[in-house]
């Protein structure tokens, strides 16, 4: 896993657009999202049961699988969505990204790797892409089957109550005196998790 803000330059969707601005990974869990490195299935499984995930399947993104429609696939998860729902992607074999949004609606783009698992919680605009090598073999787990559907972003989807708590629950963090160019602190009393602390702009800058 690697994950780092993204460059917004025009170009495929499937080339690395890094910046070279690292996000460290106690970001990623102040946007809500979880990273875990499973060498074996075992560790997948743990974690299912321990948040309760009633379903999985497997996904190959790849034009030898997918044929024809694999490009329009590809764009297809391209689409800024979410879901009401949080979801797991845990990779067997290939890269892709997940892009995240945050608070300020920045891109954050995480590059995932055989073994890697992560979750997304409910809520949370993302998009995905294969790389520039066109294929990844993901296993997706699910809560439950009705929320599977990607919400594509527009006005009312901005407006819907799992955005709406989600959007709170990461906006805690968020000092809207703060520029975006300069660093924000925690407050003393943050303690590690979800919804993070509160937190105040020190006046620096952040790249
Ligand atoms: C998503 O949520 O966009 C996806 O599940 C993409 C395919 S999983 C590699
Ligand atoms: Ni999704």
């Amino acid at each position: 896993m690697k994950a780092y803000w993204f460059d917004n330059q025009p170009g495929d969707q499937r080339d690395d657009h890094d910046s070279g601005k690292l996000v460290d990974s106690d970001y990623l869990r102040d946007l809500g999202i979880l990273y875990y490195r499973c060498p074996s299935i075992d560790e997948v499984d743990a974690i299912a049961k321990e948040r309760s995930y009633k379903n999985r399947d497997e996904i190959t993104v790849s034009p030898e699988k997918m044929g024809d429609v694999y490009e329009d696939k590809v764009k297809m998860f391209f689409n800024e969505h979410l879901h009401e729902d949080e979801e797991i992607r845990y990779i067997l074999d290939g890269n892709g990204f997940f892009d995240v949004r945050n608070e300020r609606d920045d891109w954050v783009r995480i590059r995932l790797e055989k073994d890697d698992l992560i979750v997304l919680p409910a809520g949370i605009y993302h998009r995905f892409t294969t790389d520039t090598k066109n294929y990844i073999k993901a296993m997706r787990l699910f809560k439950e089957d009705p929320q599977w559907t990607p919400l594509n972003r527009r006005p009312e989807v901005d407006e819907n109550p799992y955005r709406q708590s989600y959007f709170q629950a990461s906006s805690v963090m968020l000092d809207l005196s703060c520029p975006p160019q300069h660093v924000l602190r925690r407050s003393a009393g943050y303690m590690k998790g979800w919804p993070p602390g509160h937190a105040t702009c020190t006046g620096i800058d952040n790249f």
